[in-house]
């Protein structure tokens, strides 16, 4: 009998992991060795490994913009914001993706021990799938996907982030979470250069707001689809942060359950910032990854 159910079970854990074959288990995704960004401090060197941060360049000119993150999400996809996508130009391109980087004016990057990071790694797009129905007045479906040309190995500092697709991290009240934010947007200290916000990699915690709060702030342009986060004086997410991750820790792994979309400023007491709901958008993200089978109404 108890042959038979595990093997039930066994069979039952198969099914389920081959219709999410291309994402990853916790274990491989949500790592996090260590313990713009308003308020927010310098991570440390090899923290949230899944942040990526988006290169553009304008034509013919040399030089690298960062208006933009990301979080990679498996071996060749990053999870980004629709906006960060939009605005695309024949003058003004996204030109390729970083990962593993922590201080964007040095390569490698190093502690004060000395200790270094492997170098970054910058890698080509593939193709970007920007959500059908993102509205770019109203900033509703701000969601993303750019596949990589190639599809990464995982090192220390390398290393995706988990998805909240199991019942237990689906279903949790996001009201009543602390997150983190991550990101090399705008700090208090520096209101952004055109190429940058910051030059670190930083991070800032960030409590969920409930809708009928946040609603009030934002005049009920709000919907279930996002989050809402933040509100302490000083403590946010701001401009060059967008397509960056807001996430949480459920039993020991990280879990994106938010993507920096939009807000009234940075930073102000009472103003939370405008997430996107990852668990909103759970089978989109499954359906627009390739190779995916479609057995996955379990899930969701
Ligand atoms: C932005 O402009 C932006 N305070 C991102 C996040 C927030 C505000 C603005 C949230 O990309």
């Amino acid at each position: 009998m108890n042959v038979m159910r595990g093997s039930i079970v066994s069979i039952l854990a198969a099914i389920i992991c081959s219709a999410w074959a291309n994402l990853p288990d916790p274990g491989t995704c949500g790592l996090d060795v260590s313990d713009r960004i308003y308020g927010g401090n310098i991570t440390g060197l090899t923290s949230y490994p899944w942040t990526a941060i988006l290169i553009y360049r304008e034509m013919g000119q040399n030089t690298d913009l960062f208006h933009c993150g990301g979080s990679l999400i498996s071996d060749q996809y990053v999870l980004t914001a629709a906006h960060c996508l939009d605005g695309q130009s024949d003058d003004y391109m996204l030109d390729r993706i970083r990962l593993g980087e922590w201080n964007l004016l040095s390569d490698p990057d190093c502690d004060e021990n000395q200790y270094c990071n492997e170098p970054s790694v910058d890698v080509g797009i593939e193709k970007t799938i920007t959500h059908e129905d993102y509205d770019r007045v109203t900033i509703l479906n701000d969601i993303a996907l750019i596949k990589l040309n190639q599809s990464v190995n995982f090192t220390e500092t390398i290393s995706p982030v988990c998805l909240p697709m199991s019942n237990l991290t689906k279903n949790k009240n996001t009201d009543d979470m602390v997150f983190t934010a991550i990101g090399w947007g705008n700090t208090e200290h520096r209101n952004g250069t055109y190429e940058y916000g910051n030059t670190h990699k930083l991070h800032v915690h960030l409590d969920g707001v409930d809708l009928v709060s946040c609603n009030k702030v934002y005049d009920d342009e709000i919907t279930t689809t996002q989050i809402c986060a933040g509100a302490k004086q000083g403590k946010d997410s701001c401009q060059g942060d967008s397509g960056g991750g807001l996430v949480n820790a459920v039993d020991g792994f990280y879990y994106e359950y938010g993507i920096v979309s939009w807000g009234y400023g940075c930073g102000k007491k009472g103003t939370p910032g405008i997430y996107t709901r990852v668990t909103s958008f759970l089978s989109w993200i499954q359906n627009n990854m390739d190779n995916t089978t479609v057995e996955h109404s379990d899930k969701e």
